[in-house]
């Protein structure tokens, strides 16, 4: 199929370009937003030191901008069933709803049902700003689909920004069609620049009617990854590395790729864990390869911080995701529920609505701002995990017993910095609390000095304090930041006072069986 063109895509000047990306490179904390009072890309406050074409494109992407996520959200449609490299976490074979992992998806859509999904969600979820094609397969291994589907959603919604997740193998193939329908944001999931190591990853790539292993067939893609990443660089598409971190193979090797990828002008880096299983049938599941800790994923990330904008939000999402990142609602959307739902996409509406997102973003930092100001002056090397049950907005407004994930954000005298999340079970079944569930929800925490919800049962707030976790209700339906700064200031009045002693806490599980994604 021949890519429309649309108007205001034209490829920009070789020296405006130049400057885009000089300045991406130079730009820090997209991600991270920290309270260090450097900008962050997810910043309602400004746009920092962003060039105004960039920040445009990243303030509402919610896997672009840390910020943005807790406000935006994005959907997926599984238009693309194909695959054309084989990677040993991926298994596409069956659908289950409770999880997600490469390729899993319960229906996969046509083009025009996907430009009608497209239609309800947004009609139905006005803060829905991104439509992304992230599988079940690789989107470039079903170009005429993908490509299809961005046509028909180009027409239909223009406001809707197009987002694309690639293993990159046939990625230079396809960046001027890619630039062609406005498509601003590209992931290419990078796990080697070293063949040598690609080898243990990928047990063949397809390429020109020829199937390829080993080394060769790593050499092969790695070559074509980085040669689409420089080419669409070079167009001002934003890109962004997903790495999967596995331990033993890739994790120390992904610095090296962090520095390839960031000198080829990569916007953001995206390091997930493995999430393996045996019942997942996949080929590190079922030989018994581990993923890391949360400790071992946060020192890797942190490492690489110092070279580039590190993504830490990232909820390695499913194929036909829906929802603000670590919510689904697919289900809501099923292509029965879509044919009989009556679609009134309205631009005003959605407008509006987005504008008064904007304002609760504005005062969210202001009030940050504001308590980060109490902390000057303060002189302490103490840097803490806290986690927090939200639901979104940036507050603190979801019971302990409700939450499928704690958001976790690191506390020091710059300020409250977001560095991940973990996924739980949930504790409340409905009138009684599953105590296996409380046990593996402390385990995926225990690395946080304290846990913020807005309301706690009796039972699991004993079993916290027990694990030395201490529970917050003090702070509910108020901003996240600005409470976890106003905690912090009073635990280090406490450490300062003798009143208690700081002790470093122990490291922390990330559940097994939730999902890795193309994406
Ligand atoms: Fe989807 Fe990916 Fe676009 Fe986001 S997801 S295609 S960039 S709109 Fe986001 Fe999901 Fe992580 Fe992907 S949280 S898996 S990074
Ligand atoms: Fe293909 Fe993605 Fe699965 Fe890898 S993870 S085999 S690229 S669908």
């Amino acid at each position: 199929m021949q890519a429309s063109i649309h108007e205001g895509t034209a490829v920009p000047s070789a020296a405006k370009v130049g400057e885009v990306m000089q300045a991406i490179a130079e730009h820090k904390g997209c991600g991270t937003s920290g309270g260090s009072g450097k900008a962050s890309c997810g910043s309602a406050a400004g746009q920092g030191d962003l060039p105004t074409e960039i920040w445009e494109k990243v303030k509402n992407h919610p896997c672009y901008s840390e910020e943005a996520h807790h406000h935006y959200a994005r959907m997926h449609v599984a238009v693309a069933p194909a695959c054309n490299i084989q990677c040993n976490y991926c298994n596409r074979k069956y659908d289950c709803a409770n999880e997600s992992r490469p390729g899993v998806v319960s229906e996969k859509l046509t083009p025009e049902q996907a430009a009608k999904k497209v239609l309800a969600v947004a009609s139905t979820i006005p803060q829905m700003t991104v439509l992304g094609i992230a599988g079940p397969g690789d989107p470039l291994a079903n170009p005429e689909k993908t490509f299809k589907t961005f046509e028909l959603i180009n027409k239909t919604a223009p406001d809707i920004k197009l987002c694309l997740s690639t293993n990159g193998l046939a990625l230079p193939d396809h960046v001027d069609t890619i630039a062609g329908f406005n498509v601003d944001h590209v992931t290419i999931t990078i796990n080697m620049v070293d063949p040598e190591i690609g080898a243990k990853i990928y047990p063949w790539v397809f390429w020109k009617h020829k199937r390829y292993t080993g080394v060769e067939a790593a050499k092969l893609l790695t070559d074509r990854q980085l040669q689409g990443l420089e080419m669409l660089t070079e167009r001002g598409i934003l890109c962004k590395v997903n790495s999967v971190m596995i331990p033993g193979v890739n994790d120390k090797h992904l610095v090296e790729v962090n520095k390839a990828v960031k000198s080829r002008g990569a916007f953001l880096h995206n390091i997930m864990p493995l999430i393996s299983a045996p019942e997942h049938g996949t080929v590190f599941g079922l030989t018994g390869q581990r993923g890391p800790t949360a400790q071992e994923l946060k020192a890797l990330q942190d490492s690489c911080e110092g070279e580039m904008n590190m993504m830490r939000h990232c909820r390695q999402c499913r194929a036909d995701a829906v929802g603000l990142l670590g919510e689904d609602r697919s289900a809501e959307f099923t292509t029965d529920k879509i044919m009989a739902m009556e679609v009134n996409y309205d631009l005003d509406t959605r407008k509006a609505y987005q504008a008064k997102v904007e304002e609760e973003r504005v005062a969210k930092v202001a009030a940050k701002q504001e308590e980060l100001s109490t902390l000057a002056g303060e002189m302490s090397d103490i840097k803490l995990l806290v986690a927090v049950a939200t639901k979104g907005s940036g507050l603190i407004n979801e019971h302990f017993g409700h939450a499928k994930e704690f958001q976790v954000y690191e506390l020091s005298t710059s300020g409250a910095k977001f560095v991940g999340h973990r996924r739980v079970d949930l504790y409340c079944q409905g009138g009684f609390g599953d105590e296996e569930n409380l046990e593996t929800a402390i385990r995926a925490i225990n690395d946080c000095h304290a846990v913020f919800v807005a309301k706690i049962g009796g039972c699991p707030k004993a079993d916290l304090l027990t694990a030395g976790i201490e529970p917050v209700d003090q702070f509910a339906h108020e901003f996240i930041e600005k409470s976890a700064i106003a905690w912090f200031k009073s635990y280090l009045d406490k450490v300062n006072s003798g009143e208690i002693e700081h002790v470093e806490r122990g490291d922390a599980e990330i559940r097994q069986g939730a999902l890795i994604s193309a994406a």
